[in-house]
């Protein structure tokens, strides 16, 4: 036992946990919670406003595989960084939210106590996995391990602790943290993976679909893949499993070139949004279906003709041995169709311009490490299927929350994680704007992101969407802007202006080489971007 603390509590308990960075904003109720994280020497990066909080955990989390955390004060602190919440939830990330309550005396009165909201908690529970009051020092040890244990099991995801004002620094005697193991994943069925293997050995034209659960099992799927001779595409978060260099690896584009003659899909630690909600606009006919996936809940929002709950990597292990027991026949010209598809898709993208030609660009100045964020804007859409992945966690994007303005916070917390990496934002002039205020925060903490800010001057994917569907009326879709070049200098960050694709790669490798954050403003005519849209929602324009 040690006198410590509730702040002090938590915190050597995060230390018992292997956290050595933390991400905070810091107020009156959390001042005991700052404090012993300097005591305890951890890494602190402010900022200036509580969503960058949230991202950069997001950031720090989806790059390295590890969680991420972050403290914000309650009520308002905690709401300006839910967007960032949601983010991590949607992402299946495992952030650690860490914040203050009102005193203990009055928990509940609904006084108007600072940063009172009506049921914090119950606020909390809706936007992440798992969350819970410390209400004593003493129970912090044990309620951090829990949030640990949360986090890290199953379907992963964030989680928040809340502790009354008082608490953080109100003393008492504390035992030492014990972590707690995991929930135990269930085991593949046996007979599951019969029925599976049975599905795979009369398929003819599989095609794998991964997404962020699978990045642990990019090894038994690519042999998977090999062994029947099945392309491996992903949407965002499951890109990289298998590289794009990868004769088996395909992007979306590709993918959807051969999804009219699919015959059996296997959806691995993926939603399987691509084929089964809007995007792809139909199924093919006979079309057969496996899951490999942790979260049960999963079979019943799309349920598959052979469900397999387990971890994927044990899931994908079992099926490898059953379908290499079962015998694979190869059909013939498989290997050439894929190919072909991907030389096919590959050309008929290009006429996404301007976005593809700095993309091109991007990926042959950027090595096949470098982390890459994206925004939802013209250049972040066509990336999703323009810009190669060779490697899981290099690209980070919002997942299905699509939320504007995570994608420069990200970065940093992705940076901040991985010192020694190229990170790269891709953003548009909206985005960009919802934190372009921690350019400071980029100076202050030397964090070395290169910032792409595509500047139309609009929310211009709104804006083509009302022009198309509302008779060319448009509303609140464009934008009046600072001087990008002039703004990141006044911060301190080094910055250059590009006008067109010829004359981006000088400045990309002089922004790479210059090591500190660095912000490329390309200026795009308003409306000149070719859709993005047709390779992701086929359907639409
Ligand atoms: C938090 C949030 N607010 C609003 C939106 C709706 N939205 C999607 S794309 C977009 C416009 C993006 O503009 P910009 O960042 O400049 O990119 P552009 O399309 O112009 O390249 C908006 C407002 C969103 N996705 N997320
Ligand atoms: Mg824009």
């Amino acid at each position: 036992m040690t006198s410590m603390t509730g702040g002090e509590a938590i915190v050597s308990s995060l230390v018992a946990h292997g956290v050595n960075t933390v991400f905070g904003l810091p107020g009156a109720q959390t001042y005991g919670l700052f404090d012993a994280f300097h005591q305890a020497q951890l890494k602190v990066i402010g900022a200036r406003h509580e969503q960058a909080c949230g991202y950069m955990a997001y950031g720090y989390a989806r790059s390295t595989g590890g969680p991420g955390v972050f403290s914000v004060v309650p009520g308002p602190g905690l709401m300006n960084a839910g967007a960032a919440l949601l983010t991590a939830f949607g992402g299946n990330e495992p952030v650690l939210c860490l914040t203050g309550q009102v005193p203990t005396q009055f928990l509940g009165k609904g006084r108007g106590h600072l940063h009172e909201m009506p049921d914090q908690l119950a606020t909390l529970r809706t936007v992440v996995k798992w969350a819970d009051r410390i209400e004593y020092p003493d129970i912090a040890p044990s309620m951090v391990s829990r949030a640990f244990q949360e986090m890290l099991s199953g379907r992963r995801g964030p989680v928040s602790l809340e502790m009354p004002w008082d608490v953080f620094t109100q003393r008492a005697d504390v035992a030492s943290t014990k972590p707690f193991d995991p929930f135990p994943a269930p085991q593949p069925d046996p007979d599951r993976i019969k029925d599976a293997a049975a599905l795979v050995a009369a398929s003819k034209t599989p095609m794998i679909f991964v997404g962020s659960g699978a990045i642990h099992a990019r090894e038994e799927i690519l042999e998977l893949a090999e062994m029947i001779d099945a392309p491996v595409v992903a949407f965002r978060s499951g890109r990289g499993i298998v590289s794009n260099a990868h004769e088996l690896g395909l992007t979306m584009a590709a993918g959807y070139r051969l999804w009219p003659t699919v015959d059996l899909m296997i959806g691995i630690g993926t939603r399987l949004e691509l084929p089964t909600m809007s995007r792809w606009p139909y199924r093919p006919d006979g079309l057969k279906s496996v899951r490999i996936d942790i979260d049960p809940v999963e079979m019943r929002r799309f349920t598959p003709d052979v469900g397999v709950i387990s971890d994927s990597r044990a899931g994908a292990r079992d099926l490898l041995a059953a379908v290499r027991k079962a015998g694979y026949r190869k059909t013939s010209g498989r290997r050439a169709a894929i190919r072909e598809a991907t030389a096919a898709a590959q050309q008929d993208i290009q006429k996404v311009q301007p976005q593809m030609a700095y993309l091109n660009i991007l990926r042959e100045v950027l090595p096949s490490n470098a982390i890459v964020t994206d925004e939802l804007s013209q250049v972040g859409f066509a990336s999703w299927y323009g810009f190669p992945i060779y490697e899981p966690r290099t690209f980070i994007t919002s997942g299905y929350q699509g939320t504007l303005g995570s994608g420069f916070p990200t970065a940093l917390g992705a940076k901040v994680a991985n010192p020694d990496t190229p990170v790269v934002a891709i953003t548009g002039d909206g985005g960009f704007m919802f934190a372009a205020a921690e350019l400071s925060t980029a100076v202050q903490f030397n964090i070395g992101v290169v910032t792409l800010v595509f500047n139309n001057n609009a929310y211009g994917n709104v804006r083509r969407d009302q022009r198309n569907r509302f008779d060319g009326r448009v509303v609140a879709a464009d934008l009046v802007n600072p001087d990008f070049v002039k703004l990141a200098e006044s911060f301190g960050v080094a910055a250059s202006r590009v006008t067109a694709p010829d004359h981006f790669k000088p400045a990309l490798e002089k922004a790479l080489a210059h090591g500190g954050p660095y912000l490329i403003a390309v200026e795009v005519p308003r409306d000149s971007e070719v859709t993005p849209w047709t390779f992701i929602h086929p359907a639409r324009n």
